[in-house]
């Protein structure tokens, strides 16, 4: 049978070059192959084999209104963001794109019918205030840095939509995302990955956080499959409209560093705290995540040694084929 683009569901990626955005544009294509899928963001080193892709700033309204109109889109991923601690080096900017960017798409999305959004929120959200440990669904939220102020005034905005508008927007509290094949782009979790590469280029690893600074983390696939979970979800299941926790573990720098030790046995890591440090201590340590998982079945797959194990392994085959 010839599907006409018109009658395929069209898919847009905002901010598809990224850690997140990368991989969830390669899981759709090879999830669901009937999908039209468009890709977005300001320049691309590599769009996936079957997504077109589009250069587009989000806060260039109009042309993701045309690009929307285009493709007749009607789902969004809107991913494109400042993290913590890029949103810290310039935090006008990041507030701007973090919020006018998610406005835009809320607008636009409404206006042009869309079906269905999915925009991140992060466990940034917390602050000071949060329980430290096995923070609920709705704690306290007072979050110190501009990422996680736009984050819950993000989450709040999603809620307005759908209780105004009847826009089926949906998100998740990521925590420290941890991936191989895209870096993360400026966050405080980013040592969880940076502590792979250095191990296996030269053994050792500084860590700009404290031994015992403790957060909650996920491995890439299971953050990517908790993402198309959500999004695949019966809307009668999804009783969140702000956002929902979701976690897989929760480590400190001196633990993943004792796992990575039982595969490289000479590895050593250091500690030098910097401006970071100040940011990890306002967030939690550890989340329950368990609306989630009674709402539409989130369950974790990767734990400590799961996730260390991957990632040595991918990364070495990457740097011996490279
Ligand atoms: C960051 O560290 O800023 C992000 C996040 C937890 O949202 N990885």
């Amino acid at each position: 049978m010839n599907i006409t683009q018109t009658e395929r569901p069209v898919t847009l990626i905002i901010g598809s070059s990224g850690q997140l955005g990368s991989e969830i544009a390669a899981a759709i294509l090879n999830e669901y192959p009937g999908k039209t899928l468009v890709c977005c963001d300001l320049h691309t080193d590599s769009t996936p084999d079957g997504a077109e892709f589009e250069t587009l700033d989000v806060l260039d309204k109009s042309s993701l209104e045309a690009i929307i109109k285009r493709h007749q889109v009607r789902e969004i991923y809107h991913l494109a963001a400042l993290l913590s601690v890029k949103g810290e080096q310039n935090p006008l900017f990041a507030w701007r794109l973090n919020m006018e960017g998610l406005l835009n798409v809320l607008d636009l999305a409404v206006r042009h019918k869309v079906g269905r959004v999915f925009w991140p929120s992060s466990i940034a959200a917390f602050g000071p205030g949060t329980p430290r440990d096995w923070v609920p669904q709705l704690p306290v939220m007072d979050p110190r840095t501009v990422y996680g102020i736009s984050k819950l005034s993000g989450e709040l905005w999603c809620q307005y939509y759908f209780q105004r508008y009847g826009l089926d927007v949906r998100s998740l509290r990521y925590p420290g995302i941890i991936s191989w094949r895209t870096p993360p782009g400026g966050g405080t979790t980013d040592y969880a990955v940076e502590i792979f590469h250095e191990a296996l280029r030269c053994g050792s690893y500084t860590s700009f956080l404290q031994a015992h600074t403790r957060l909650p983390m996920m491995y890439i696939d299971d953050a990517v499959r908790a993402t198309l979970e959500l999004m695949q979800a019966d809307a009668a299941r999804i009783s969140v409209r702000t956002s929902y926790n979701v976690t897989a573990m929760s480590f400190t720098p001196m633990e993943l560093a004792e796992v990575i030790k039982l595969h490289l046995y000479d590895f050593r890591i250091d500690y030098r705290e910097d401006f970071r440090q100040v940011i990890a201590d306002t967030w939690p340590a550890v989340i329950d995540d368990q609306v989630a998982r009674t709402d539409w079945g989130w369950n974790h797959h990767y734990d400590l040694p799961a996730l260390v194990s991957e990632m040595l392994t991918n990364l070495a085959t990457t740097r011996s084929s490279s």
